[in-house]
């Protein structure tokens, strides 16, 4: 029979989309275990119409656990995550904890599944799969395709990112704040220290020595890791936008070989998890209300970059719901390939 399962976050806002997940994809696990913070234990979770309790994570909640799904916080990762690999657990780490450790692959199902394959379930040696950064996930769903026809050399991305990347506690004060500024009010500005309504602002990740912000320097790291290639060229500005669970890009690519917009055209609309909306005489193309809730990332907007020369360069845009590919389902997929 399938596995056990623990969820781990389960009251957040990602914790919530593993378990709808899990459903929507009939996940054959054999019991599953609901774990949050002290403050939330003792809850009611009620799942696939039965009612659980959510139990206080502790190192002895993932005996007998073979797939562990933890999206609760770097600092819950790194103190709890090494205590279910020792006991046998597959931890898929939603978190950045362990992304640019050697020793754990970081994982798209449709982009770099070998990264993972000498993992097995129940084997008695536990392991951790990082799952990438959502605006990470997002832009390689879309680019990895392109990748292997051309080989990208450099990548120039521009994110707007959704209030849902902040967390569920942003998500509602992007709507207090809108009603508030409808009504002529002060905006109430907790989560941000500044106005989020109707205004957008460079990423609030910390920005570091070299001018860019954590976030930015994930996008770096992380497509050079999942690419397996350390030599691609890839800088990024991420800005928080006031839309609430879907990331768009904008992305201009630089390839090897010369690679025509309808070629690309038609690889992406073969591509898995990729859906193309690219309809330029009705001016439609992908936006984050129509990704949102749904598993697909969409592309548009291909057409060859009139700067480059040969057709070696195309721009693109992208969007993508952060909460589900961006986060919950690109880890249920993971925990899919253990099966
Ligand atoms: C963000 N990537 O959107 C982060 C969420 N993990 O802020």
């Amino acid at each position: 029979s399938g596995p056990s399962v623990a969820v781990v976050g389960v009251t957040g806002a990602v914790g919530q989309e593993f378990l709808q997940v899990l459903s929507d994809r009939d996940f054959p696990y054999r019991s599953i275990k609901m774990l949050a913070s002290k403050r939330s234990a003792g809850s009611r979770m009620p799942f696939q119409g039965k009612d659980y309790v959510v139990e206080e994570l502790t190192a002895e909640s993932f005996d007998g656990v073979d797939v562990a799904l933890f999206s609760a916080g770097g600092s819950v990762s790194k103190q709890f995550a090494p205590l279910a690999m020792e006991r046998g657990s597959i931890v898929v780490d939603n978190s950045s904890a362990f992304r640019m450790d050697e020793s754990v692959p970081l994982v798209i199902p449709e982009v770099n599944p070998e990264a993972m394959s000498h993992i097995r379930l129940r084997s008695g040696k536990g392991a951790i799969v990082a799952n990438p950064n959502c605006s990470t996930i997002i832009c390689l769903m879309a680019t990895t395709p392109l990748h292997r026809l051309a080989k990208v050399l450099r990548m120039v991305v521009s994110t707007y990112q959704a209030a849902s990347g902040a967390g569920a506690a942003a998500m509602q004060e992007l709507e207090l704040q809108t009603r508030e500024v409808l009504d002529g009010k002060q905006p109430t500005c907790n989560i941000f220290k500044q106005q989020y309504a109707f205004n957008l602002f460079s990423h609030n990740a910390p920005v570091l020595s070299n001018g860019y912000n954590e976030e930015e320097m994930k996008l770096v790291k992380e497509t050079r890791k999942i690419w397996n290639d350390k030599d691609v060229k890839v800088t990024a500005t991420c800005i928080r936008v006031p839309v609430m669970r879907a990331h768009a890009e904008s992305i201009n690519l630089q390839f090897e070989k010369p690679l025509d917009e309808d070629t690309a055209r038609e690889v992406l609309k073969k591509a898995a998890g990729v859906i193309v909306i690219d309809d330029r005489t009705s001016n439609i193309f992908p936006t984050p209300l129509e990704v949102s809730n749904k598993d697909d990332v969409a592309v548009g907007r291909i057409r060859q970059d009139v700067s480059q020369d040969g057709n070696h360069g195309l721009d693109v845009f992208v969007c993508g719901d952060q909460i589900r590919k961006g986060a919950a389902l690109n880890a249920v997929q993971i925990a899919e390939k253990l099966l």
